[in-house]
C-alpha cells in the first residue's frame, strides 16, 4: 500500500527528521503539538499541524486519545511514533492496530515481548543467544533473591523486568545490601513503569555497550546494517555515538551480528529496531535488550552504510519487501554523533529553556545537523532536553573526529545554556582519540568539567551582551517598552511567522 499522508506523533528534531523523509517519499504529513510548541519547527515544516493538549506529557504527546483523534480527522493513514513518547507503547500500538491506523514500528506483540525484559532473556536464552548471567524469573521474596545472588555471585545487578534504558538499577556488593536495594528497586519501577517486578543479573564492570541497527520486514526477512557504539553516557542518557565500533574485528561483528538476527527471528520482530549488547574486555558479548524504535544516534548508520532508516520504516510499515538483502549492506567509513542538549555542564547538567537568541549550524564536507531549533525559538522546559545532533563522517575515525571538533566548534547557540562546549572536550581527549570509549568515560576523564574560556568564546559572550545594550538602549530612546523578552537583532532574526500558522 503506498502511503499518502502520514502523523509524526513526536517534536523536536526527531519529528523534523520523519516529516523529511515523508516528504522525499511524496507524503503528506500532519504534525501534532502542545500548547508550548505551537511555533516549534517541527509545526512549521508539516503540511498541517494540530494541538493535542496542554504542555504536560501526559496530555499531549502520551495523550493516546487526542491523537488518535487527530489521526482520524486528518485522515492520516499510519503514525509514526520517533523515539521516546508512545514509540514503544504496545497499548498504543495495539489502539492503532484496532482503529486500522498503521502503526509505523513493530507490533504490539512484539512489542510486549521486548518490553518484558525478563520474559524476552527467557525467550533468547531458548535460542541459544547469550545473555548476561543471571536470573530467569521475576523475584518473589527476600530469600529467593538471597539464593540467587549467592548462586549469581556479587556483586550483582537489580534490574527492573519493564525498565530498559537503567530506571531502577541497583548494584548489591554483598548479602547485607541485598534486602533494602530489592525494596528500593521495587517501589522505584513501581513509580517509574506500574510494575515492581525486578531480577537479577551478574554485574559486569565497564562493559562496552554495542548495539546491532535491525532492519525486518513482514515475510521474515532480516538485516542488520552493522553496529554502533554508545558507551560515553551520563545516567543512561547517551551523549556521544559511533559507528563502527573500534572494539570490533570483522570475526566478531559477523558472530554479533547473526546473533542480533537471531534475536529479531526469535521474537518474529518486525520494522526497525536496534539489538543491544554489553561486552567485556575479553571480548565476550551478551544479549541485553531489543529497542522497539528508530533511535537518536540512528544517523551513524545512515551515513556509514547509505541506508535511510526513516524511509525504510515507512517501506516496511506499508508491507514492502526489504529490496536488498545481508550480503548487500556494506560499511563506508567512520561516523560520530554527538547530541546537543539544552543543559548546563558546569551546573550538574541542570535543564536549560528559553529563547534561543542566535543558532549558528555547523555544516561542510561529511557534517550533517539534524536540529529541532530555530533562531528564535522557544525551548519549553516539559520534554527531553536535546535540541539537535551533529553527525560527522570521515574516511576513518579520526577524519570523522576532526570534523566533529571543527563543527562544533563552528556551532553557536546564543541565549540557553548547551552542552557544545562539554561536547567540544569530550573528542578531543587523548582517551577518546585512542578510542577508549568504555561506560565509565565520563566520569574517569570528564568530571567535574569546567569551561575553559578562550579568546573566541569570550568575544562572543561580549558580542552578545553588547548588541542586547544596544538594543534596550535603543529601545529607551525612541520611547519604546523594554520588556523582559530582550530586543536584539538575534532576536529578530528569528521572530518571523509563516502565514497562517
Ligand atoms: C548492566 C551493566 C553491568 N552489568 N548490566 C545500563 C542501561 C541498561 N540498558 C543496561 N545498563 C547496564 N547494564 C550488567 N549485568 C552496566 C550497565 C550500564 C551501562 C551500559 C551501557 C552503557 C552505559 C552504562 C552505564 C552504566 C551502566
Amino acid at each position: 500500500m503506498k502511503l499518502k499522508k502520514v502523523l509524526v506523533a513526536n517534536r523536536g528534531e526527531i519529528a523534523v527528521r520523519v516529516i523529511r523523509a515523508c516528504r522525499e517519499l511524496g507524503i503528506s504529513t500532519v504534525a501534532i503539538y502542545s500548547e508550548v510548541d505551537r511555533e516549534s519547527l517541527h509545526v512549521q515544516m508539516a503540511d498541517e499541524a494540530l494541538c493535542v493538549g496542554p504542555p504536560a506529557p501526559l496530555e499531549s504527546y502520551l495523550n493516546m486519545d487526542a491523537i488518535l483523534a487527530v489521526a482520524r480527522k486528518s485522515k492520516a493513514q499510519a503514525i509514526h511514533p520517533g523515539y521516546g513518547f508512545l514509540a514503544e507503547n504496545a497499548d498504543f500500538a495495539r489502539r492503532c492496530e484496532k482503529e486500522n491506523v498503521i502503526f509505523i514500528g513493530p507490533d504490539s506483540r512484539a512489542l510486549a515481548l521486548v518490553g518484558d525484559k525478563v520474559a524476552s532473556r527467557v525467550t533468547m536464552s531458548r535460542a541459544g543467544i547469550p545473555i548476561i548471567p543471571g536470573m530467569k524469573e521475576k523475584g518473589s521474596d527476600i530469600g529467593h533473591f538471597l539464593a540467587e545472588a549467592e548462586q549469581i555471585g556479587y556483586p550483582v545487578l537489580l534490574k527492573a523486568s519493564a525498565g530498559g534504558g537503567g530506571k531502577g538499577m541497583r548494584v548489591i556488593a554483598c548479602p547485607e545490601e541485598l534486602a533494602q536495594a530489592v525494596e528500593a528497586g521495587k517501589r522505584e519501577a513501581k513509580g517509574a513503569f506500574g510494575d515492581e517486578s525486578v531480577y537479577l543479573e551478574k554485574y559486569l564492570p565497564a562493559p562496552r555497550h554495542i548495539e546491532f541497527q535491525m532492519l525486518a520486514d513482514k515475510e521474515g526477512n532480516v538485516v542488520h546494517l552493522f553496529e554502533r557504539e554508545c558507551s560515553i553516557q551520563r545516567r543512561h542518557q547517551k551523549i556521544v555515538e559511533e559507528a563502527p565500533s573500534v572494539a570490533l574485528d570483522d570475526a566478531l561483528r559477523a558472530e554479533m551480528g547473526e546473533a542480533a538476527i537471531a534475536v529479531i527471528k526469535t521474537a518474529r520482530y518486525t520494522n526497525a529496531g536496534t539489538v543491544e549488547f554489553l561486552m567485556d574486555d575479553e571480548g565476550h558479548f551478551y544479549f541485553l535488550e531489543v529497542n522497539a524504535r528508530l533511535q537518536v544516534e540512528h544517523p551513524v548508520t545512515e551515513l556509514t552504510t547509505g541506508v535511510d532508516l526513516v524511509k525504510q520504516q515507512i517501506f516496511i510499515a506499508s508491507g514492502r519487501k526489504l529490496n536488498f538483502q545481508q550480503r548487500d549492506v556494506n560499511r563506508f567509513g567512520h561516523a560520530i554523533e554527538c547530541r546537543i542538549y539544552a543543559e548546563d555542564p558546569t551546573n550538574g547538567f541542570m535543564p536549560s529553556s528559553g529563547r534561543v537568541l542566535f543558532l549558528r549550524e555547523p555544516g561542510g564536507p561529511g557534517v550533517r545537523h539534524d536540529c529541532g531549533i530555530y533562531s528564535g525559538c522557544q525551548v519549553p522546559v516539559h520534554y527531553d532536553p536535546i535540541l539537535s545532533k551533529v553527525i560527522a563522517w570521515g574516511i576513518d575515525r579520526e577524519e570523522a573526529r576532526r570534523r566533529m571538533l571543527s563543527a562544533l566548534q563552528e556551532m553557536v547557540i546564543l541565549g540557553i545554556q548547551t552542552s557544545v562546549g562539554f561536547l567540544q572536550d569530550i573528542v578531543s581527549q587523548p582517551e577518546f582519540v585512542a578510542g577508549n570509549t568504555r561506560t565509565d568515560f565520563l566520569e574517569k576523564y570528564m568530571l567535574p568539567w569546567k569551561q575553559e574560556l578562550d579568546q573566541d568564546l569570550l568575544e562572543a559572550i561580549l558580542l552578545g551582551a553588547a548588541v542586547d545594550a544596544q538594543g534596550k538602549s535603543r529601545a529607551q530612546k525612541e520611547g519604546l517598552p523594554v520588556r523582559e523578552r530582550k530586543i536584539s537583532p538575534w532576536q529578530m532574526g528569528g521572530g518571523w511567522r509563516i502565514g497562517g500558522l
